[in-house]
């Protein structure tokens, strides 16, 4: 078996990879790197990821990168955990579309609320990136909540874009958007927040914050 180690900031997008890594039972040595700190653009960090940012799976030493990429991966390497529809190449390719546009589509447009200074540095823009950022946000939502309707699942059985879509829901409570348009997705967050392997990453997670909120 492969060394891994996985580099995780709290509460970041790679919860969706800590999920993943959870639900195939495989050892792993969290390597918790946080964000808010600026723990990713160290020099250390940059020579194993110049883009800086987490998640980061080490596969014996070699670093892999990407949310979509470390889900493929993990998909492929331990089948057994189903992180992917199997056995139908439409449905295993429309999985990897809707993880796709959580990584390009739905990711990308949270992330105003977090740096809207990222995106313009007009003194006094950041309420109407966020503004807008919240509109285009409240879109993808309703698709995720036609994904959700009627199944406990996006593709019926559990897979990552579960996992995926865990984590922006996440962001939008501690964020405190308006979710009470979509129900069926809050009922799937309670329902994520049942699983085992949710339970461990985010235990993880929530003990790698105080540590690290310790040490500050
Ligand atoms: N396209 C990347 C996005 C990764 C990303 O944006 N990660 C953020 C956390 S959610 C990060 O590491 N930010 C730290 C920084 O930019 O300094 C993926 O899907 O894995």
């Amino acid at each position: 078996m492969a060394q891994l180690d996985f580099y995780f900031s709290p509460g970041a997008c790679s919860l969706a990879t800590h999920i993943a890594l959870e639900e195939t039972g495989a050892a792993f040595t969290p390597k918790p790197t946080y964000t808010r700190k600026g723990q990713t653009r160290t020099p250390e960090y940059l020579a194993l990821n110049p883009k800086g940012k987490v998640p980061m799976l080490g596969i014996d030493g070699k670093m892999l990168t990407e949310n979509t990429a470390i889900l493929i991966w993990l998909n492929r390497t331990y089948p057994n955990a189903k992180l992917l529809p199997a056995g139908d190449a439409l449905k295993e390719a429309e999985a990897l579309a809707f993880v796709a546009w959580c990584a390009s589509g739905v990711h990308p447009v949270m992330s105003r609320f977090f740096g809207p200074q990222n995106f313009c540095d007009l003194p006094d823009s950041a309420d109407t990136i966020k503004a807008l950022a919240t509109k285009a946000t409240a879109a993808n939502f309703a698709i995720i909540e036609k994904a959700v309707t009627g199944k406990d699942w996006v593709f019926g059985d559990w897979s990552v874009a579960d996992a995926y879509i865990f984590v922006f829901y996440n962001w939008a409570t501690k964020l405190g958007l308006d979710v009470s348009a979509f129900p069926n997705y809050g009922k799937h967050f309670e329902r994520m927040k049942q699983r085992p392997a949710v339970q461990r990453a985010l235990a993880r997670e929530a003990d790698a914050m105080a540590a690290m909120d310790k040490a500050a």
